[in-house]
């Protein structure tokens, strides 16, 4: 019989990739929390809709968790299920803990209550460690956390809870420490999409200019992809365990924007401006993980360069280029 998974933010980034990893090893429920515009629900697993089971929650209220987890009885849960993005976490600092703190606490007592032996992901956060780096540049396991925003605050605790469950009652908690993961359906207010999104209006002449925040900070960029794929390894290691899952390489956002504005045959500095709305209170100014623990214990290695990261996100948007000529077609120019 198939085991069962659920996975918290099915319908996220990662979701969206765990989902098609797993769809045909294990029987999976996916918790999605009501929008006004329901095709926003399900719209990166639409096509998988028949072969998945979805259920009304979230995570902030304990009593969804507790319907859906006594009805499914899930041996492994993905929590992917957060307000992830930093610069809104500012703005919004209690209810981003309300989800990303005490929804993790909700999620691990609902657990503990029904299903003691499931297995618990929790997709934890280089934002954690805030701008600390080890002497040789990375950051790793070990690395000490001091979050320098309202989300990477309510990650590192979220963090601590997961490895207090362990400790205290035994229960298979691990973290999958994330670096910035990137494919074609991010969604469009993370720099990669927007930068990719905004390189191919202005190709299409769709826009003139594309206005930034910090160009010179600096991420670690992997495929969302070859992250989920990490996390199917964690959950499944013998013993429960945190792992850091990054690619290694650091670039700013100035050198994510050459690239990808190169490509188009484009000088970004042509288009490219700052806005400091987009600034945040304290930034994280460089991020560069450490990944030996995944790939020594659990043979983690990624299929996507960096290379093929911008290549399939430019290509999985390149609609945006044909959809202009269409209906230029259509208006006769
Ligand atoms: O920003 C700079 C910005 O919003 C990256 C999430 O998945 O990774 C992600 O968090 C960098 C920052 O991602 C704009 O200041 C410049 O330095 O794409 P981002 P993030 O904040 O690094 C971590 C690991 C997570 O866990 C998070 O959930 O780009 N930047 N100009 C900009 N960022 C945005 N969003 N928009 C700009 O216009």
């Amino acid at each position: 019989m198939f085991k069962k998974a659920l996975i918290t933010g099915i319908n996220g980034q990662i979701g969206n990739f765990l989902t098609r990893e797993l769809v045909d090893k294990v029987e999976i429920h996916g918790i999605v929390r009501r929008h006004s515009e329901v095709s926003s629900q399900d719209s990166r697993i639409h096509d998988l809709k028949d072969k998945i089971t979805l259920h009304y929650g979230d995570l902030t209220d304990k009593s969804s968790l507790e319907q859906i987890i006594d009805c499914v009885k899930p041996d492994y849960i993905y929590n992917m299920a957060a307000m992830s993005h930093v610069w809104v976490s500012n703005k919004t600092p209690i209810s981003t803990l309300e989800i990303n703190t005490i929804g993790v606490l909700n999620l691990l007592e609902t657990v503990r209550d029904i299903v003691p032996k499931c297995r618990v992901l929790q997709s934890s956060s280089s934002e954690m460690y805030g701008n600390n780096i080890e002497e040789n540049g990375y950051q790793n396991e070990n690395t000490r956390m001091d979050g320098v925003s309202i989300y990477g605050i309510s990650k590192t605790a979220a963090y601590h809870l997961i490895r207090y469950y362990r400790k205290a009652y035994g229960m298979f908690c691990c973290n999958s420490i994330c670096y910035n993961n990137e494919s074609s359906v991010r969604s469009d207010n993370f720099v990669t999409k927007k930068v990719v999104l905004g390189a191919l209006r202005i190709k299409a002449g769709l826009q003139n200019k594309l206005f930034l925040g910090n160009l010179d900070s600096s991420r670690d960029w992997s495929f969302s992809g070859d992250v989920a794929k990490a996390m199917i390894l964690i959950i499944n290691h013998t013993e429960p365990d945190d792992f850091v899952v990054a690619s290694g390489e650091t670039r700013t956002v100035r050198e994510f924007c050459d690239i990808v504005f190169s490509r188009l045959g484009m000088d970004y500095r042509d288009y490219v401006e700052v806005d400091p709305k987009y600034y945040r209170p304290l930034e994280l100014h460089v991020l560069k993980g450490d990944a030996t623990k995944i790939k020594t214990v659990l043979g983690w290695k990624p299929e996507y360069s960096f290379d093929d990261l911008v290549d399939e996100m430019i290509d999985g948007n390149r609609y945006i280029l044909t959809e202009m000529q269409y209906n230029g077609a259509k208006l006769g120019i």
